[in-house]
């Protein structure tokens, strides 16, 4: 056993007894009310999901396992001769709690290696779909055709006992997580570069492997890295973390589950919004005439068109952070260091600076500050990365070690088929006595 999944499983046997307390004990203790507003509005703000792999504050943004976005690189072991972390190390982090050291960090790596090849039928299936598919649907299927391969079915079908769930799930779920790179960068080079394909590279990491099957050289490795890690986990509720444990609560495998939130992360208001952002930048920037000629009234004005045609500024707004998001903030960071003069980046900036205000005097948006989506595109485009309907699939890579690790952990602590209840709007009419 590696010493991954040897501290993995001591961590569950540790963690057991606490679930299995609180709700044998404490199952009656509320920790949430819900209004006509939530049951109608998406139930936001409602507290019915549990997760340790990570926590977001409205105010400070996200921790993985306690530790914010710079401890969290801080801590984890680097690639030799970069300034980022091996995401194998951080997968290691995320499922146990704890920073691996780097002995730890390189046995997942070639673990990872000894996972990562893509079977053949699946780049069949992704070559037999029509090219101008979208890559997130040629991502889903590609995740979906490798069902097959679960290890979990297999063990289910031959009759496994429940406390031995996590054990083909958290193989499954590393077999699936070491080929996504590989998959995503066939996807890239399958509808952009006439399936000029580029064989993987056993020396390399999970992100270093990564750009270099894109064909995009250092320091995209890096960038690769960062993203990976930075787009992971914003605890359960967002659509693409709910919507895999959702399916994965049926105990579907990881592929059906992994699958289905990416088709939710797919969504203009969830992952695509970065497309959108780079889309909407560019439209824009095209309508002036050349970025040359961009001002900040002319963003203003743009803003404004956006919101008075009844549509979303892709980029800004969050269903629970009230401030700039710190992914946001990290990736800008980046490029202050890496690319500061590079202009699409000083008119991000300079939406950055704008955007806020005129979202404040519209007065809709609870936060009218930057998300993630807002900063992503401009670091791909800069490396050459500029088909902007590929960038979501990047999201969907990195969300992947973060959904992943949840479910590993769902099927350790037993968690229950989701099942909440639904009630008519006469029922809510009455609840109000309106009726
Ligand atoms: N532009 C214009 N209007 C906005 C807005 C924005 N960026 N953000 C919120 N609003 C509007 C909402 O559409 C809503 O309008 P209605 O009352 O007419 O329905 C109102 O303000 C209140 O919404 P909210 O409570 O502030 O926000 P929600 O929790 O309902 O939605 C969203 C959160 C992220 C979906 C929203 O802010 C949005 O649509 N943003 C633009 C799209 C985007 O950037 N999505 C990516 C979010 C991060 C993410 O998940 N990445 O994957």
């Amino acid at each position: 056993m590696t010493a991954l999944k040897e501290t993995l499983l001591k961590k569950i046997e540790e963690h057991r007894p606490r679930t299995t307390r609180l709700l044998k004990e404490f199952g009656d203790v509320k920790v949430s009310d819900v209004t006509i507003a939530q049951a109608i509005g998406g139930a936001r703000g409602v507290r019915c999901l549990v997760t340790d792999i990570s926590y977001l504050d409205p105010h400070e943004g996200i921790r993985f396992r306690g530790k914010t976005i710079p401890e969290t690189f801080e801590a984890m072991p680097k690639v030799p001769g970069s300034e980022y972390p091996f995401v194998e190390g951080f997968w290691y982090f995320l499922l146990t709690s704890e920073v691996p050291t780097e002995k730890q960090t390189l046995e997942v790596v070639e673990d990872f290696k000894k996972r990562r090849e893509l079977p053949k039928y699946v780049m069949d299936v992704l070559r037999a779909m029509p090219r101008d598919t979208h890559p997130m649907t040629m991502y889903s299927a590609g995740i979906l055709a490798m069902q097959r391969e679960s290890l979990f079915v297999k063990r289910y079908n031959e009759g496994m006992n429940k406390m031995e769930f996590w054990d083909p799930m958290y193989e499954d779920c590393t077999n699936l997580l070491a080929k996504l790179p590989s998959l995503g960068a066939f996807i890239y080079r399958l509808k952009f570069k006439d399936d000029k394909q580029i064989a993987p590279n056993m020396d390399l990491d999970w992100g270093g492997n990564f750009a270099h099957q894109m064909g995009v050289d250092h320091p995209y490795d890096d960038v690769a890295r960062m993203y990976f890690i930075l787009h992971s986990d914003h605890e359960s509720g967002n659509v693409s973390a709910h919507t895999t444990h959702l399916v994965a609560s049926t105990l579907s495998d990881c592929y059906y589950s992994l699958s289905a939130g990416i088709n939710g992360l797919a969504g203009p208001l969830h992952g695509l919004a970065n497309q959108e952002v780079l889309s909407w930048t560019m439209k824009f920037m095209d309508k002036l005439g050349g970025i040359e000629n961009v001002t900040k009234e002319a963003v203003k004005d743009a803003l404004w068109e956006t919101l008075n045609a009844g549509q979303v500024v892709p980029g800004y707004g969050h269903a629970v952070l009230r401030k700039t998001d710190p992914r946001y903030t990290s990736q800008r960071e980046f490029c202050l260091k890496n690319l500061p003069d590079y202009p699409l980046f000083k008119l991000i900036s300079m939406i950055y600076e704008v955007a806020p205000g005129v979202l404040q005097e519209h007065g809709k948006a609870k936060n009218p500050w930057p998300n993630v989506d807002a900063q992503s595109g401009v670091i791909q485009w800069y490396y050459g990365v500029t088909e902007w309907d590929f960038y979501t699939v990047l999201f969907g890579i990195g969300r992947a070690i973060g959904v992943l690790a949840n479910i590993t952990w769902d099927r350790a602590l037993g968690y229950a088929i989701e099942r909440p209840k639904s009630v008519t709007t006469a029922m809510l009419e009455e609840a109000a006595g309106i009726k």
